[in-house]
């Protein structure tokens, strides 16, 4: 008998044979539009079942890995620093048991969480971070951390030329301003993604995967979508290059189910899931 627990596909090992651990925080909560982003990870759960566990893109199959999954933290909603805090617990745990994570959202605020323990434990890390927006805002609304700041959060922690932004194409203008002076800000698309790969392939990485990054033709179940993004087959082409790197964590967040009743953006993000867990399998 198994026991009844509804688990990302194949991710059935025990945590303490798990390589990488995933698990969700449903966490929408400084969310400035259309929120609903708290309902992503259960539903990339559920759609799993309707994808393979075998990846004709990596030739490699879920079952052949030890993935463990911890299901959705249990979430004070309205403290945003207690989230926060029981993120960087969470990771921070993972890490010091020498494994690696892919945490499912819930909003982008998320990322600084987690950066914080990745931060504590690999002070050199680099941030590769992929998104329409900037996310580089000192406040929204006198409110310093939101969903709009995050990246901003993250340099703070980890200061300049460590954040390597891909597919950029909204913010303040005062938010290019600054990248253009502590990141390296691509904007529009993923052109030099692969150069930042080789010059990053000896660091320690954290990833972060806005999925808004994509065009909302194909990805319109989001809170913030953003016209002139990206395709699902550029993404795919950055995402299959990931093994190179050492990946110590990541996340993919943004997914709001229900603005996009066709499901089709639970599908891609599932499918973008599997992938990611694929490539930092070592
Ligand atoms: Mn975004």
């Amino acid at each position: 008998m198994l026991k009844n627990i509804q688990t990302f596909l194949a991710c059935e090992a025990e945590y303490e044979d798990a390589e990488i651990v995933l698990f969700g925080v449903p966490f929408d909560g400084t969310t400035s539009f259309r929120p609903g982003t708290r309902f992503g990870p259960s539903a990339i759960r559920n759609e799993s079942f309707g994808i393979e566990t075998y990846s004709p893109y990596c030739d490699k199959d879920m079952t052949e890995y030890d993935f463990f999954d911890g299901g959705d933290l249990d979430l004070p909603f309205g403290n945003t620093e207690r989230v926060l805090d029981m993120i960087q617990e969470y990771t921070a745990q993972i890490l010091n048991d020498g494994k690696r994570f892919v945490m499912l959202g819930g909003e982008h605020l998320i990322t600084l969480g987690a950066v914080r323990a990745v931060v504590e434990r690999y002070p050199d890390v680099h941030i590769i971070h992929l998104d329409a927006h900037t996310d580089l805002r000192t406040d929204y609304l006198g409110e310093t951390l939101s969903h709009s700041t995050v990246i901003k959060q993250v340099w703070n922690l980890v200061g300049d030329g460590r954040i390597h932004q891909f597919g950029i194409r909204s913010g303040e203008k005062y938010e290019f301003a600054f990248a253009k002076n502590h990141t390296n800000l691509h904007k529009y698309d993923l052109k030099g993604f692969s150069e930042t790969i080789n010059q990053l392939k000896d660091k320690p990485l954290y990833f972060t995967l806005d999925l808004d990054v994509l065009d909302p033709s194909v990805f319109c179940g989001t809170g913030t979508p953003e016209g002139g993004g990206i395709s699902f087959k550029e993404l795919m082409e950055a995402v299959l290059q990931l093994h190179q790197l050492n990946i110590v964590g990541c996340d993919i967040n943004e997914l709001s189910p229900h603005y996009d009743q066709s499901g089709s953006s639970t599908a891609i993000a599932c499918k973008i899931t599997r992938e990611i867990l694929l490539q930092i399998t070592k």
